[in-house]
């Protein structure tokens, strides 16, 4: 079962002081990342399978799951672990019948009926967000609010679907939203996804080591 308690989506295009991409990601992997998507939104087709292609070396160095958002037959050429579909990208159905058996699938949701269709559909996990705003996305739908990420939560009845949040995410306000995304039920984010707070950041590693830290603070006491 994948540890998705510190999921890092990338952004090159966020990357500063000079930093290379490979650096930022390993120095990400050793504060902590458990998960890696890789989201490259302006690279063409070859450039985006040589990220990927690095990204696969490094999570295979760390043992951390690889995601390759969108691109299915990126996902299949670097033998990622898996894909992140958005509303309007390949259906689970179509991923599913393409990808190895095994393969973890995770949806974007915002709303009930996407979180109900991604459970119905077999997704592994779904991404829920923007749970604040954020300028790393252009958002179409307005953000969700930690109280709000309770009522998604909510929507998953039973099933055993995995959970993050993502969306404007940073060591100051991740004890708040830890905390306050809580269903009726008591059923609780199993992480957090985050781009900006670690990609951006000066000191990836020290970033994803903060967040890393807050959250075994928070694991800790519930
Ligand atoms: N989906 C919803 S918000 C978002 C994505 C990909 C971007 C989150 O970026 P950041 O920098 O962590 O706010
Ligand atoms: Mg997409």
């Amino acid at each position: 079962m994948a540890d998705y308690s510190l999921y890092l989506v990338t952004g090159r295009h966020l990357l500063s002081h000079g930093k290379v991409y490979a650096q930022a990601l390993e120095e990400a992997l050793q504060g902590g990342v458990t998960v890696v998507q890789v989201r490259e939104k302006d690279l063409d087709t070859l450039e985006f399978l040589e990220i990927a292609r690095q990204s696969k070396a490094l999570c295979e160095k760390y043992k951390v799951p690889l995601i390759i958002n969108d691109r299915i037959d990126i996902a299949l050429a670097v033998q990622a672990d898996g894909v992140h579909l958005g509303q309007t990208d390949m259906p689970v159905h179509v991923a599913r019948s393409l990808l190895p058996p095994g393969a973890l699938i995770g949806v974007s949701c915002n709303n009930v009926e996407h979180v109900k269709q991604a459970v119905h559909d077999g997704a592994d996990y779904i991404g829920i967000g923007a749970v604040w705003s954020t300028t790393t996305k252009r958002l179409t739908s307005p953000v969700v609010g930690v109280r709000g990420v309770g009522t998604l939560l909510d929507a998953l009845d039973a099933s055993n679907i995995r959970t993050v949040a993502i969306g404007g995410i940073s060591s100051s306000n991740l004890l708040r939203t830890l905390h306050g995304a809580i269903s009726s039920s008591g059923r609780r984010l199993d992480g957090v996804a985050v781009v900006s707070d670690i990609f951006a950041s000066p000191d990836p590693f020290s970033a994803a080591k903060r967040l890393r830290d807050i959250i075994s603070l928070h694991n800790n006491h519930v």
